[in-house]
């Protein structure tokens, strides 16, 4: 048949793009709405509140206590970048979710960061293994410009989802917009779906 074309056994790096984004390649663009802050790891904590049976805020020695976790994969940014085969570690949403212990009225998600950003997210969507609090790149502690002590990771969703500087995530009974929800983007922001801003 002679049709063994690029990509008959797996995804080729271009397969791997959803539509309208290009490879950033060894480039990683920093966006960042505020100033960035200084956290100090003796002081950080991380909550989980709202709908839950047990409020919990770890600090960043508990939180390192839990079953460790990596993300490989890709990530994608509304602006046009993405950024493949890229590693991190920290924890899952999960673990933290099990500690916690969601109620069952709980459908969507607000998350914090110690800077005031916000940003929503359908509970399903850092559920299942999909969502975690990172704070290694590559194998290194979280460079601070990019959210570190430790940021949120949503890889599947656009990446102004990824709260950098994250410090906490809210269950709610209902969908309450972010920073850039409340400002023209999109509420789900699924990349593969070109769901950029509103009304997309
Ligand atoms: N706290 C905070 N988190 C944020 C942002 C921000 O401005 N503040 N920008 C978001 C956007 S639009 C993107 S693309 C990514 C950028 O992460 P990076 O700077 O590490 O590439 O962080 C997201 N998380
Ligand atoms: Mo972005």
């Amino acid at each position: 048949m002679g049709r063994f074309t690029r990509g008959f056994t797996g995804r080729g790096r271009n397969d791997r793009l959803p539509p309208g984004q290009y490879d950033v390649g060894q480039d990683w663009p920093v966006l960042t709405a505020e100033v960035t802050p200084r956290l100090d790891t003796a002081t950080w904590t991380f909550a989980v509140d709202g709908l839950v049976e047990r409020p919990t805020t770890w600090t960043w020695d508990e939180i390192h206590a839990l079953p460790p976790a990596t993300y490989s994969g890709d990530i994608h940014c509304v602006t046009t970048w993405s950024k493949l085969g890229v590693t991190f570690g920290g924890v899952s949403v999960d673990a933290l979710l099990d500690v916690a212990g969601p109620l069952p009225t709980a459908t969507h998600v607000l998350v914090s960061s110690h800077t005031g950003y916000t940003t929503n997210l359908p509970l399903d969507d850092v559920t299942g293994g999909k969502a975690w609090v990172a704070w290694e790149y590559a194998g290194l502690p979280l460079p601070v410009e990019h959210g570190g002590p430790a940021r949120l990771l949503v890889p599947h969703l656009y990446f102004w989802k990824s709260a950098k500087w994250a410090s906490s995530i809210r269950l709610l009974d209902h969908d309450e917009p972010g920073f850039w929800e409340q400002n023209g983007y999109h509420d789900r922001g699924d990349p593969w779906l070109e769901q950029r801003y509103q009304g997309d």
